[in-house]
């Protein structure tokens, strides 16, 4: 269906990778930041998972905080360390350039910027960092696309006002986006909102809303409300960019979960158009400005009301996006549970096993045909340009005796998912870049670990932060730069064995 030699990317298509401050930067009380929801995170071994609920290692409770602000060396918080982008940027992005990029997918710590969040005046070191950040990628040429709110709200608005429960943290983000958007005028061209958006409905107390999970009963009514008040603070976040610099381009980002019916039977089928809805809902508002047609019977049916205020209209349809942007990891098969507008499975996990398709170790079904569809299926329905803000493999990496990480699986992923890019691009979709998910090893957003590793980009250190956190490369990070330098053309995977680390 692909070719390793095909035809090149166009000339400015932005190659690169994606991160969030909170799973990289470490440095979590340093130079004046104020804690963030990843910062109680706790790590545990996928056995201790098993025998908890998420609340004890990602979700944000009251009491969980005040019990860790009381004993903090009692528990592995990798988040706060991250893996030290924040002493080790330089040298992160000099071995980015390296490869070739031309887009670096980074978020800025909101409560590095406002340390509570509500604070009446930003913090200057805050600030200063990511100006340093910035003035080191264009030292490259390489272009900054940030988001504002990967899945990092500041501790005390979600104590104080429930995160984006209540309408009070909508002004609080206009601010800070306010702030942002004025000092990084002429560095920053690229902004996204909100990290896969669509993530509140299956995880509200970890993703971008952040609410306290023992102060909020999850009910479609809270779920959907947070989302309202996201997507005001959405639209008015690109109302502000586009006064403040006209040149900025702002988009949305969701998590897409491209779904297949389970079988050939009407019913299945059915429940895919039912899928779509729970997942496309988001971007639908973010790109139109309204919500869609379909769910007004949804929010009947379960006696939703959404506080909307009178200006919100308004507000959401001049705030449309300019830009779409997804991460994409995987499909998952969708069956008819049997009653009419069910609830979504939009899990990160395989329920039912497609038997087409190889598991990543995490058991995340791999499908980079599935890309191509969802990049076709998007185009169709938005008409927007898209941004490949992640997409990427974690598995476990097995050193040889010298070092070298000869991470075959990665480059695998990375030649299959390019290639089928490649092809929705011959087919028309209008993609304007693709970024890695994790250029190096960091912590990762749904447990903590640091040994489900991403990198092209090694990072000496283990899950209880034991290492030198010194960088290296990986094969793959040979395989990327080849197939950067041949703007996507050259997927053949021919790198020797024999390279440098
Ligand atoms: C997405 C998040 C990222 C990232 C990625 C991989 O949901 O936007 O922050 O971490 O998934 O997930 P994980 O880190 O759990 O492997």
């Amino acid at each position: 269906m692909s070719k390793a030699i095909g035809k090149p990317f166009p000339r400015d298509f932005l190659w690169g990778g994606a991160t969030a401050a909170n799973q990289i930067e470490g440095a979590w009380n340093e130079d004046g930041r104020g804690p963030a929801a990843g910062d109680y995170a706790i790590y545990l071994t996928k056995e201790e998972r098993s025998k908890v609920n998420g609340e004890m290692y990602r979700d944000v409770t009251a009491d969980q905080m005040a019990r860790i602000d009381a004993n903090p060396e009692k528990y592995n918080l990798a988040k706060r360390r991250g893996v030290d982008f924040y002493h080790h940027y330089k040298e992160d992005i000099k071995l980015m350039a390296e490869m070739g990029f031309s887009v670096f997918r980074m978020s800025i710590s909101w409560s590095r910027i406002y340390p509570n969040g509500d604070d009446a005046q930003p913090n200057e070191k805050g600030l200063q960092f990511y100006d340093d950040v910035f003035d080191e990628l264009h030292k490259y040429g390489i272009e900054p696309l940030v988001t504002l709110d990967h899945f990092d709200v500041p501790v005390h608005l979600i104590k104080k006002y429930n995160g984006f429960a209540s309408r009070e943290t909508i002004d609080y983000f206009a601010k800070y986006c306010e702030t942002v958007f004025k000092r990084y005028k002429g560095k920053v061209k690229y902004w996204l909102t909100f990290n896969e958006i669509n993530c509140v409905l299956t995880n509200p107390y970890a993703c971008s809303g952040v609410m306290l999970k023992d102060q909020s009963e999850r009910t479609y009514e809270l779920v959907y409300n947070v989302s309202h008040n996201q997507f005001v603070a959405s639209a008015k976040a690109v109302i502000l960019a586009h006064k403040i610099d006209p040149a900025y381009k702002v988009g949305c980002m969701l998590c897409r979960l491209e779904n297949y019916a389970a079988s050939t039977k009407p019913e299945d089928v059915l429940q895919t158009v039912f899928e779509d809805h729970f997942n496309f809902f988001y971007t639908d508002v973010q790109s139109t400005g309204e919500y869609p047609y379909y769910m007004k019977r949804f929010f009947k049916e379960h006696n939703i009301t959404i506080n909307s205020q009178p200006e919100d209209a308004a507000i959401l349809k001049e705030g449309a996006v300019d830009y779409i942007s997804i991460s994409y990891y995987m499909s998952y098969v969708a069956q008819y549970k049997n009653q009419e507008n069910v609830e979504p499975t939009g899990s990160l996990v395989a329920v039912i096993k497609n038997p087409n398709l190889q598991m990543s170790e995490a058991g995340w079904p791999i499908d980079s045909v599935g890309f191509r569809i969802a990049l076709n299926r998007i185009y169709d329905r938005y008409k927007k340009p898209i941004f490949i803000a992640e997409n990427g493999l974690g598995s476990t990496d097995s050193p040889l005796a010298d070092g070298r990480v000869l991470d075959n699986d990665r480059i695998n992923y990375m030649k299959e998912h390019v290639e089928q890019m490649r092809e929705a691009i011959e087919d028309g979709v209008d993609v304007f870049g693709y970024a890695w998910w994790g250029p190096m090893d960091l912590i990762s957003s749904g447990t903590s670990e640091i040994s489900k590793r991403y990198g092209m980009i090694g990072v000496d250190a283990d899950n209880q932060g034991n290492g030198t956190y010194n960088r290296f490369k990986k094969k793959s990070f040979y395989y990327y730069k080849k197939l950067i330098a041949s703007m996507g053309a050259d997927t053949a995977n021919d790198i020797s064995d024999d390279f440098e680390i």
